[in-house]
């Protein structure tokens, strides 16, 4: 039988083997970030991101601070363009395009996504789109 001193060195020898193979195995791991916003591409929902100093849309510069990449690397910039994007797809014409901006707009600033201020000039920028 092995002494007690034996033992244990022998148990802390096969935890540091162990411990050193999970070491190099996670250093194999590589991080892909295409867009260079901090998310690796695995769970990057925005690719790429719009990383502007303010967002813009449609052209005009709306003045509002564009945010680092959240947690599923998309910028407000990103999330806003999402937005009209989908109402330009799901709106029959411009008034309800509009309507629909309008609504996504105030879920923005209840979930204070965005001011009233911020608001209201995402707002005018999109009744004067084409
Ligand atoms: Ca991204």
């Amino acid at each position: 039988m092995y002494s007690k001193k034996f033992t244990r060195f022998l148990a802390v020898s096969v935890m540091a083997v162990f411990l050193g193979a999970t070491a190099a195995r996670a250093q194999v791991v590589t991080i892909v970030d295409t867009d260079l916003d901090g998310i690796d591409d695995v769970v990057d929902e925005c690719l790429p991101s719009d990383l502007s100093t303010t967002v813009t849309i449609n052209g005009v510069d709306t003045g509002i601070p564009n945010t680092t990449a959240n947690a599923v690397g998309c910028t407000l910039a990103d999330l806003i363009q999402d937005m009209i994007d989908l109402c330009l797809d799901n709106a029959k014409n411009h008034g309800k395009f509009v309507s629909c901006v309008s609504h996504e707009t105030n879920i923005l600033k209840r979930a204070r996504t965005i001011s009233g201020q911020q608001k209201g000039k995402i707002q005018s920028i999109v009744a004067k789109m084409k």
